[in-house]
């Protein structure tokens, strides 16, 4: 039986995700033919006619498709409809398969609760990977040191996987974050090779940031279109910044596609926030969740990037929005 898991890529909770849908189908159905595919927010439809070629498709961390051939899906984001008659589609769903919660802290644990209560499976064994997935995917840390000076062994799984853009290990990753302890596994070769180079650079975007953030009514912004294309860790703004309340970045992404990143500041209290950064970006075709949200656009599209960038900056800056939970 083959399995294609389509899942959030660059990010840790859709990486542990993937992982734990394997452990749990392994048990439960004895697959071993599993194919790991990343996906990234577009606008319009995320998948594509190869993601679906298996036996059963699986969607987490990630968009809902209509498409009859996913067979299962597990997602914990509010931008999971998307497309129109989705929502309809997954609640005229009888199969037992498809799950959503957008109240769940991270889709990993989420996996872990429902395949518990529903399919009798106890993914127990991976409580380390369940618990990083939940603190990193609801940025519960107890400040932004934590994730910006990443000494913890899984923030520096989390740093790999945010950065990684070499498709040979996606694979082999997933499968050490169900086989490997993670003090273990933040020290395995691909890993160090991988992260020596992103942690100097980490450094220098430390400073770099420091110099060119601007902050104004609220709003922390910075526009890094001239710098090669990389990830930054999403916390280096509220290291700089503890108490300002939502940072809208606009940088190029690895692979040179241009990505804003729009957040709440995870340390301040939750009742301060005004705005939903899902729905201010949806019409960017983005998504993501309440407090925090991106969305991509064209290597070339600069202009409406930057467009979009100035948008969403004068939207936190207005009246309060319809919050979403
Ligand atoms: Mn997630």
């Amino acid at each position: 039986m083959s399995v294609n898991i389509l899942h959030h890529g660059m990010c840790f909770d859709g990486a542990a995700s993937a992982a734990l849908f394997t452990a749990f189908f392994e048990r439960k159905s004895g697959a071993e033919a599993f194919r790991y595919i990343p996906k990234e927010h577009c606008p319009g439809d995320p998948f594509v006619d190869r993601d679906f070629d298996a036996d059963e498709v699986v969607g987490l961390d990630f968009r809902y498709s209509q498409d009859p051939r996913m067979t299962w899906f597990f997602d914990h984001h509010r931008s999971a409809f998307q497309l129109p008659g989705d929502r309809e589609h997954f609640e005229a769903d009888r199969s037992g398969r498809k799950f959503h919660d957008d109240a769940a802290r991270s889709c990993a644990g989420y996996i872990a609760r429902i395949v518990r209560r529903e399919f009798a499976v106890d993914l127990s064994d991976h409580a380390e990977l369940i618990r990083w997935a939940e603190l990193i995917d609801s940025a519960s840390f107890p400040g932004p040191s934590m994730p910006v000076q990443l000494e913890a062994p899984a923030l520096r799984l989390m740093t790999f996987v945010e950065s990684n853009s070499d498709p040979a290990l996606v694979r082999p990753f997933i499968r050490d974050l169900l086989t490997t302890p993670m003090e273990q596994h933040a020290q395995a070769d691909y890993i160090d090779a991988s992260l020596r180079p992103r942690l100097e650079q980490h450094q220098r975007d430390i400073s770099l940031l420091k110099e060119r953030i601007e902050v104004h009514d609220g709003v922390v912004s910075f526009t890094l279109l001239d710098e090669p294309g990389r990830s930054y860790n999403k916390f280096i703004p509220y290291y700089h910044y503890p108490k300002i309340r939502y940072v809208v970045g606009l940088v190029r992404a690895p692979g040179g596609r241009l990505k804003i990143t729009a957040g709440y500041n995870p340390w301040l209290p939750k009742p301060e926030r005004e705005h939903n950064l899902a729905a201010i970006l949806e019409p960017f075709g983005g998504g993501g969740h309440p407090f925090v949200a991106g969305c991509a656009f064209a290597e070339h599209d600069e202009e409406k990037a930057l467009r979009a960038q100035v948008a969403i900056i004068a939207s936190l800056q207005g009246p309060p929005t319809e919050l979403g939970r």
